[in-house]
This record gives C-alpha cells, sequence and structure tokens, in this order.
C-alpha cells in the first residue's frame, strides 16, 4: 500500500459529543432553537410530531428524548425562521437559481406563499391559491390524455393527502403514479411479493431484543436510521452476532457513544456494534449470499439436522432447483465476485448456523443493483434454510427510507395497482378507476423526454435531484407544458420548470393544521408496519400555507367538478379520510380508534404469520445465475451514497463526520492502489466518466479524490453530486430501481489549463 496514499479513518466511536454540537449548531444556523424546541421534547412520542427524517420505529416505552442527531437535524431544518418569501423570488431569477447547489437552497429558508413561473421575466411571481388551482385544471384538462399527466409523491406524504393524491389521479383518469420508492426500496417489494407474498418486513422492534444474529446488507444506520444503533448496541451487548455486509468501512457500524447516555458519553465508554464486517465487491452481495448457502448446504449433507427439514417441507417449494444452482456454483466465482475469503465466508455461515434466530436487514446498497431482486431472494433463500420467517426474533428487515414511504404504497401510492385496491375505489366512490398500468420514475422520465408528458405534479420530492441522469431528466421536465411542485423548502426541482410553473407551498408536520376550528392528526406506517399519529403544534411558518390535503383538494376540485369524492368534506375533517382508507382497504378496519392507542396500530402482513400470498401459496425458494461483473480493463464499480448532513437531497451541512470530510461534497472514495495506479495522489481532482449498458458516456468534472478503506476496484460518490452519471436505461431487473449502486466508471486526473 501507498505510504502517502494512507485512508484517515474517523477515530472516534459514532454519536458521542460531537452528536450534540452538530444539533446545536444546526440550529443556530435556522434560528430554531426555540421553534425546535418543545417539537423535539414531544418528536416521536404520544400526541407529538412522528420525525419527518426516517422510517425507523419508536419502540413501545419511549424515553425522555426520543430521536436522533439526524432527527433533530430535520427538525430545526422545518422550524427554521428563515423564510424564502416574494422577496427571494424577485431578487433571484430563475436561471440564477438554477445554478445554486441543493445545500445553498436547503439555507433559504420556507416557502411562504404560491408562487407561479413567469418566463417572460424568467422570476417565480405571487399568484393566488385559487388562480394555482384554475391553472392546474386548465392544463390538465387540455390534455388529450390523461396518461399525460404525472403524480409523483415522495414518502415524505402523510396516509392521508397520499390517498386523496391517489385518489384524485385515479378519478382524473391516470395510474402515473412514479414515487420515491421506485428508486429505493422497489426492488424488495417486487422480490418478496413474489416469494413471501407482501413486500414488507416480517418482524416487530421488539425482534431485534430476541435475535442470536443480526445481518446488516448494504446499510449505514448510523446515518441514516441512527435509532437503530441503540438497538444494535443493546443487542451486541447481550451477545448478539451482527454482521456487517459492506464495501465501505463505515464507523458507526464499528462502534457508538450514545450522545443521550450521560455516563457513556462522560466516560467516553463506546459499545462495539458489528461482530464481524465483511467489504463485499460493490454488486457482490449476490454471489456472497450464495457462498453462505453454500456452506451451509455442504454443513448440512455431512451433519444432516442443521437446516429446518420441516419448515422447508411444510411451508416452501423450490428447495430441489436452488440445491442444484448452489450445487453448480462454484467457490471460485463465489470468491472472485463477491471479493471475500472462503474463510470469512465460512465464519459467517457457521454463526448463522449456530444461531436459532436471525434477522435479515438490507438497505440501498442490495436495492439500487442490476441483479437486485435476485439478491434479495437469495436473502430469503437464506432466511428460509432455517425457517427464519415467522417466529419471534427471525425475519426479514427490508429497513425502510423516508418516514411514510412504506405507508404511501400501502394506501395507493402505486403504478401499478392492485385489484382490491381498483374495486374498493369503485365501490366506495362509485366512479370506475384506470385499471392500465401507469409509469414508474423511470418510465416517467422517458415520457417527460419523449414529449408524451405534458403535466407533472409533484407532491413532496425533489425529482430532478433525486432522479439519475440528471441531463436527461432535466431535458425531459422542461419539455412539460406545467410543472407543479407542493413543497416545504426551494429544491432544484422548482428551477427546472415546464413552460409554466408552480410551486405550492405546504405546511410541514411540525405545525399546526387547523381544519374547521379543530387541530387535525395525520397518520404514517413505519418500517417494521407500525401505524401511527402526528400532530404539529407550531405556529405555521406562513398564513398563507395550505395543507398537503387541503391542495389536492383545490386541485382535484378546480380540475373535476362532477367529482364522486366529497373534496370539501373529506379535508374539513381527517377523520372522515382515514374512514375512507378504512372503507377501500380493510385491513385499516377502526383506523380511527386505533390511532388513539399510544404507539398506534400493527398492520400485520401475512407473512409474518405464515400464510404465504404467493402464486404457489407456499413461500418460494428461487434460484437464479450469477450476473457477469467483468469489466473492461481499468474500469471501476461506483456507489452512490448518502453523507451524515443530508436527507436525500436537501443537504443540511457540507460535513460526513464518520467519513472525515469536511466543508465539501465533489469528493470521490478510492482504494490506495487504485489511486496509486492511476497516478493519483491524495485530494487531487479527478474528471469521472461513466459507461452506460447502451454504450453511452456520461461525465463530470473535478472530483476530489480521498483514500479510503474500500475494496480494490470499487469507489463511492455522495448522491445527488453524481447523479449525472448514474444511466437512465441501468436499472434492476424486475423492478427498474435505478442501479445507483453500481455504476461503471473510469477516473482521469483533471486537466487544469
Ligand atoms: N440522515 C439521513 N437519513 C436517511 C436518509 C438520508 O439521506 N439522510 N435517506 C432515507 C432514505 S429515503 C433511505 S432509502 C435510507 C437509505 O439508507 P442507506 O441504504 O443506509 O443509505 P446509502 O448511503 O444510500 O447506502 C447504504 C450503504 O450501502 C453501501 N453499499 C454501496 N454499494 C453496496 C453494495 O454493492 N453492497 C453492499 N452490501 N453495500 C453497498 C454503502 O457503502 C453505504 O454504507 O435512509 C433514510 N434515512
Ligand atoms: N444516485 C442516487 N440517487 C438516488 C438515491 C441514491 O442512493 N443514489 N436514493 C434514492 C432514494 S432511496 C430516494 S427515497 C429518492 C428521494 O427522492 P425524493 O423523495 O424525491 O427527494 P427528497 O430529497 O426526499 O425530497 C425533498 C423535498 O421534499 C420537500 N418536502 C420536505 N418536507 C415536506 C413535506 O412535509 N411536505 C411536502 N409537500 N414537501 C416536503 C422539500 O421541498 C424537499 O426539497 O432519491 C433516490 N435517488
Ligand atoms: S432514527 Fe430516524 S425516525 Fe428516529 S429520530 Fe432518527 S431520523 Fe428520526
Ligand atoms: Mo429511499
Amino acid at each position: 500500500m501507498s505510504t502517502t496514499n494512507k485512508p484517515h479513518p474517523y477515530k472516534h466511536p459514532a454519536g458521542n459529543f460531537a452528536a450534540l454540537t452538530t444539533v446545536l449548531k444546526r440550529l443556530s444556523e435556522n434560528k430554531s432553537l426555540l421553534t425546535a424546541t418543545p417539537v423535539l421534547a414531544k418528536l416521536n412520542k404520544h400526541g407529538g410530531v412522528d420525525c419527518p427524517s426516517c422510517a425507523w420505529p419508536d419502540p413501545k416505552k419511549t424515553h425522555f428524548a426520543e430521536f436522533c442527531e439526524n432527527g433533530a437535524k430535520a427538525i430545526a431544518s422545518e422550524t427554521t425562521k428563515i423564510r424564502a418569501n416574494a422577496d427571494f423570488f424577485r431578487k433571484y431569477t430563475v436561471s440564477e437559481l438554477y445554478k445554486k447547489d441543493g445545500y445553498w437552497l436547503e439555507q433559504q429558508g420556507r416557502l411562504t406563499e404560491p408562487m407561479w413561473y413567469n418566463a417572460a421575466t424568467d422570476h417565480y411571481e405571487p399568484i393566488s391559491w385559487q388562480n394555482a388551482f384554475q391553472k392546474i385544471a386548465q392544463h390538465l384538462n387540455k390534455l388529450p390524455d390523461p396518461n399525460q399527466a404525472l403524480f409523483y409523491t415522495s414518502g415524505r406524504a402523510s396516509n392521508e393527502s397520499a390517498f386523496l393524491f391517489q385518489l384524485f389521479a385515479r378519478e382524473y383518469g391516470t395510474n402515473n403514479m412514479p414515487d420515491c420508492s421506485n428508486m429505493c426500496h422497489e426492488a424488495t417489494s417486487v422480490a418478496l411479493a413474489e416469494v413471501v407474498g407482501v413486500g414488507k418486513s416480517t418482524i416487530e422492534l421488539e425482534d431485534y431484543e430476541k435475535a442470536d444474529t443480526i445481518f446488516i446488507f448494504g446499510q449505514n444506520p448510523g446515518t441514516n436510521h441512527p435509532r437503530m444503533l441503540t438497538d444494535l448496541e443493546k443487542a451486541n451487548q447481550r451477545g448478539c452476532n451482527i454482521i456487517a455486509v459492506n464495501p465501505l468501512k463505515e464507523a458507526a457500524l464499528e462502534s457508538f457513544i450514545h450522545p443521550q447516555h450521560v455516563t457513556e458519553l462522560l466516560l467516553q465508554r463506546s459499545s462495539k456494534i458489528a461482530t464481524q464486517y465483511m467489504q463485499v465487491h460493490i454488486g457482490g452481495d449476490l454471489s456472497l449470499i450464495k457462498g453462505l448457502i453454500k456452506y451451509v448446504l455442504e454443513a448440512e449433507a455431512k451433519q444432516p439436522g442443521q437446516i429446518d427439514r420441516e419448515f422447508i417441507e411444510q411451508h416452501t417449494v423450490g428447495f430441489e432447483a436452488l440445491k442444484e444452482d448452489i450445487e453448480n456454483t462454484s467457490w471460485g466465482e463465489i470468491l472472485s465476485q463477491s471479493g471475500i475469503s472462503r474463510e470469512e465466508i465460512v465464519k459467517a455461515a457457521q454463526t448463522y448456523l449456530n444461531s436459532k434466530n436471525t434477522i435479515f436487514c438490507w438497505c440501498m446498497g442490495v436495492t439500487q443493483n442490476k441483479h437486485a431482486v435476485l439478491t434479495i431472494q437469495y436473502l430469503v433463500n437464506l432466511a428460509l434454510l432455517k425457517g427464519n420467517i415467522g417466529r419471534p426474533g427471525a425475519g426479514l428487515a427490508p429497513v425502510r427510507g423516508h418516514s411514510n414511504v412504506q405507508g404511501n404504497r400501502t394506501v395507493g401510492i402505486t403504478d401499478n395497482p392492485p385489484k382490491k385496491l381498483l374495486e374498493g375505489i369503485q365501490k366506495i366512490f362509485g366512479f370506475i378507476p384506470p385499471a392500465q398500468k401507469g409509469y414508474n420514475t423511470v418510465e416517467a422520465m422517458n415520457a417527460m423526454y419523449e414529449g408524451k408528458a405534458g403535466v407533472f405534479i409533484g407532491l413532496a420530492g425533489n425529482f430532478i435531484s433525486a432522479t439519475p441522469d440528471t441531463a436527461y431528466s432535466e431535458a425531459g421536465m422542461r419539455k412539460c407544458d406545467l410543472t407543479v411542485h407542493i413543497s416545504t423548502k426551494p429544491n432544484h426541482s422548482h428551477f427546472v420548470t415546464g413552460k409554466e410553473a408552480l410551486i405550492l407551498p405546504c405546511l410541514g408536520r411540525t405545525e399546526i393544521d387547523v381544519q374547521n376550528g379543530i387541530s387535525q392528526q395525520i397518520t404514517v406506517e413505519d418500517s417494521n408496519c407500525m401505524v401511527h399519529a402526528s400532530e404539529g403544534h407550531n405556529k405555521p411558518a406562513s398564513e398563507h400555507l395550505k395543507s398537503e390535503c387541503t391542495i389536492i383538494a383545490g386541485m382535484a376540485q378546480a380540475t373535476l367538478p362532477q367529482s364522486k369524492v366529497s373534496w370539501d368534506t373529506l379535508v374539513k375533517d381527517y377523520s372522515l379520510i382515514r374512514t375512507k382508507i378504512a372503507e377501500v382497504l380493510p385491513e385499516f378496519a377502526n383506523y380511527n380508534q386505533l390511532i388513539q392507542q399510544p404507539g398506534g396500530f400493527y398492520l400485520r402482513p401475512a407473512s409474518s404469520k405464515r400464510v404465504w400470498n404467493t402464486k404457489s401459496g407456499k413461500a418460494q425458494f428461487t434460484s437464479g445465475a450469477l450476473p457477469n461483473l467483468q469489466l473492461q480493463p481499468g474500469q471501476l464499480t461506483m456507489a452512490t451514497i448518502r453523507s451524515h448532513d443530508q436527507f436525500n437531497t436537501t443537504i443540511y451541512g457540507l460535513e460526513d463526520r464518520y467519513r472525515n470530510i469536511h466543508g465539501e461534497r465533489d469528493v470521490i472514495f478510492m482504494h490506495p492502489e487504485d489511486m496509486e495506479q492511476r497516478g493519483i495522489q491524495n485530494f487531487d481532482r479527478v474528471d469521472i466518466t461513466s459507461y452506460a449498458p447502451d454504450g453511452s458516456q456520461r461525465k463530470v468534472h473535478n472530483f476530489k479524490v480521498v483514500p479510503y478503506d474500500i475494496p480494490k476496484g470499487c469507489v463511492a460518490t455522495y448522491y445527488p453530486e453524481a447523479n449525472p452519471l448514474v444511466p437512465v436505461s441501468s436499472y434492476a431487473d424486475g423492478s427498474m430501481t435505478p442501479s445507483s449502486k453500481y455504476v461503471v466508471v473510469t477516473v482521469q486526473k483533471t486537466l487544469h489549463s
């Protein structure tokens, strides 16, 4: 290894005092100490606000401070005192704002009133709510085909607003409902639906207390689900094995000091997290899992009784085909594709064999990959071998991202609606919803680019920065006649306008939402299928804001004067929306009563009861060949990842503490030997070229090289800065999840003229 290009790993345990000082810094930058503190005091507690950041579940018994550093950053950001008001939009042209980065935009504060883009002046100008709704109605009613409209949703939206949004889209006549889930856990939803019947976690939070082994594939919980560290810390302390599978050494998967535990802090007493860390090659998880299964089957052949034969016989199909597939997969292929030694694989497989109850967690490192669906199905194979689904302390745990991404899908945000949803809508609302599949995110991007989409409406989210292939995404958006964004803060998508554009500012989750004189609750579903209420108490950022629900009702009423939906009645009392959800989807029976109990209620998926709603009526073992991951000489595989100071495309700050990055985001993490081979020194600047499956190339410039503990041949960059490199044509087979964690690239030193 080079002596000059040594990685500089973060030497401290995660959490620690730094978490506290960062929170104070963000509160002060947003001038939100007074507005955020009361929210934080009740965050994730009954009667308070559900954290709008990630989807990690709340414990049944909540503590004094039930939030983490990144939850606090989200609250500081939403409760900011700074305003992006009409003066702000008068000051800057849209062309100027287009050039600003995500960090700058985030610092401009909360939106305050509806704005319309005037192409003649290149400025956004105030518009009344009524005129905004009329413009949307005119554009939608002008389209020759309702399938030329796109209704995008991000997982920030509540069950209530998501339900109304899909109702509006379907009554208008389309299933074009791309959502952030398409770029996120869609591969999970598709994979699990096929093999266990439902695309959701089969475990509850308490199961972490009963597991003997927890696998964590492709997830960085210290940043993205920080309260998970508390559960992992406890698990480790009682002797549970924690096996992390991640190409990057992530500091927070190694050790942790709970920032809210005074003794831990004062004594600097850190806890270990991972008991085994496998630095898999990017894209190599499938081969690694095949290796684990191979060892398990070899051990079983030598000494029968180690796998759960009874479970396999009673509950599954496809075991013999899997056995044959594994026999035909050589150790050579497994070791070379995974980049993990046989000893390491055997160690992990032996741990698995020795443990009674195992939980399998996974996140974006697994889902954002061309062979993601098959990889997840192999994780299920591994679980099924020992009957690790549907009993305490064991199960499948896809860890969701956005706080209500799971709920949005449950209440009907999907381009591919199930029959029972359509039947329910028809029965309860008396119109025939369209049955034809709509566009997912990649299909929506293509439709825009090909000029087949006239109107884009985004309920939360930041489509342009979140989608792959930024230049392509922007070119498509600009071809629309009208683009509409329902948002809380300015983001890049607002400044990539259609011929006309609107920004409709809405209440955030922390704010009081009074309808008909009564403060309303909204509901969300967390990663473990618990549905609970959230209620804001802060004064709205501006008197002109409307709630998401009333904005959707306003658009619907203007567009569909003959609507069968009593929009006015529903948005005066959100409990009536919940009643309608329960009428359409019977699993929500007693919805309004159940959310009044602390913690809410559990939408138990059938798979957790070993009821398999699959084609065969059984859990399904899957078999499939390893992909060809052979690269051309000089090429590397690149994953695009999140820093500690961002929530998706919202950039709170420029630090990535656990990876020792400060004050910038255009960086590329590289193995020192890969640097040396290319004559690259620490912190040199490089251009990165990506290679799409169709042969096209994309380029970004001037990224700073940081030596890092990452396998040779692998590099990592931040999302969304590296999104211009992610080809729209590269996505997961079966789910069309963009391959944001598997981009083929080369790097060249930037030539300065
Ligand atoms: N603070 C904060 N919290 C968040 C978010 C945020 O942006 N900020 N985003 C939310 C959302 S929407 C989501 S979906 C989640 C995302 O949560 P994560 O999935 O944890 O996020 P990422 O940073 O995208 O990637 C996770 C990990 O995948 C690893 N990885 C990359 N390629 C591979 C691979 O081929 N195999 C394996 N095994 N690992 C790989 C990376 O090294 C990284 O540690 O977090 C949610 N929570
Ligand atoms: N290269 C690459 N691309 C990726 C990923 C990756 O790992 N790599 N990850 C993908 C994943 S997992 C996801 S989930 C997507 C995220 O994609 P999106 O969900 O589209 O993006 P966000 O950045 O979460 O959207 C943030 C915006 O939502 C608005 N907002 C915030 N709170 C509220 C609210 O309460 N109501 C309303 N109406 N608006 C609000 C704000 O204006 C903010 O700018 O990105 C995907 N893109
Ligand atoms: S773990 Fe996620 S949901 Fe919980 S407080 Fe932190 S960011 Fe919010
Ligand atoms: Mo996500």
